[in-house]
């Protein structure tokens, strides 16, 4: 008999469902329930807590918005620090980029990391590079004890839902802030505009009470609630489309699937509901 998952969709009482050919790993973490599925239509699947982390089919949307967009927006992206992310999508397209030369990831859950990197090698393997050093500790503690410095913080968190839930505080994005470079600059993964307007807004909030220049942008991403995702950026000194970097852009020759140079600037234009939702703070 076919199994099927499904998520459930409290914002709208409702849910998303597909069909899972098979489980591949199920297990329990001292934090969280991590299983990923076969499915017959969306690829592998990772689940945590019964929620969509990503799947197969479009994780390239999501993973690509959320690094190459802070990555071509500053001028000399050195050093990256990945707070969640577990995974190694986002780990994997900022490797991509020669003048990364350093990538810390900070996952509090060891357990995604070395299920991914069983079952999804084409999203985990760029964990293992040399350039990518694996923390596995509370992202929340290391941005408040750590004495390093970077050019570019990228979250890439869970919901706000337990071990998420600290990763969206102004006390986390104000110890970001504090270890980001003079011209450095913050992406956060921002949740899902249609149906949490709250949450959204509440990050806007936050990031503006922070951050001298806060933007927003948005991706379509068809297997997380709404398919219409957020993401905030918090910046010190510099401008998403007026300090693009299209000489590096041309010079790197990558091939991307979602991400591209006018999305990198149609991502800004905001529907109505969106923009004044984030302007209002
Ligand atoms: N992080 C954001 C996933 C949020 C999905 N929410 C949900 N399904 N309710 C994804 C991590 C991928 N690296």
């Amino acid at each position: 008999m076919a199994i099927r998952f499904t998520e459930e969709y409290p914002e709208i009482n409702g849910a998303f469902s597909f069909e899972v050919t098979k489980i591949l790993f199920s297990d329990r973490s001292p934090y969280q329930k991590i299983e990923i599925v076969e499915t017959t239509h969306l690829g592998r699947v990772l689940l945590i807590d019964n929620l969509v982390m990503f799947t197969e089919r479009d994780e390239y949307v999501y993973h690509e918005m959320i690094a190459h967009v802070p990555l071509y927006t500053h001028p000399r992206p050195e050093k990256v620090l990945i707070i969640g992310g577990g995974d190694g999508g986002t780990v994997r397209e900022c490797v991509r980029h020669q003048v990364v030369q350093q990538v810390d990831l900070v996952e509090i859950d060891e357990m995604v990391s070395q299920a991914c990197l069983q079952y999804v090698p084409s999203l985990a393997s760029k964990l293992l590079s040399e350039k990518v050093n694996c923390y596995f500790q509370d992202g929340v503690e290391y941005v408040r004890n750590t004495r390093e410095k970077y050019d570019v913080i990228i979250i890439d968190s869970t919901d706000p839902v337990s071990v998420g839930e600290g990763l969206f505080t102004r006390e986390f994005y104000r110890n970001c802030y504090q270890i980001l470079n003079e011209d450095g600059l913050l992406v956060a993964q921002s949740e899902f505009p249609p149906w949490a307007p709250e949450l959204v807004r509440g990050i806007a909030k936050k990031l503006k009470a922070i951050f001298p220049r806060v933007f927003f942008y948005q991706a379509h991403i068809p297997t997380y609630p709404s398919g219409h995702w957020a993401f905030g950026m918090g910046s010190k000194k510099y401008h998403p489309i007026n300090d693009f970097q299209a000489r590096r852009y041309e010079a790197n020759q990558l091939t991307y699937r979602y991400y591209n140079r006018d999305i990198h600037q149609g991502a800004f234009a905001l529907p109505t509901f969106f923009r004044e939702l984030v302007d209002a703070e």
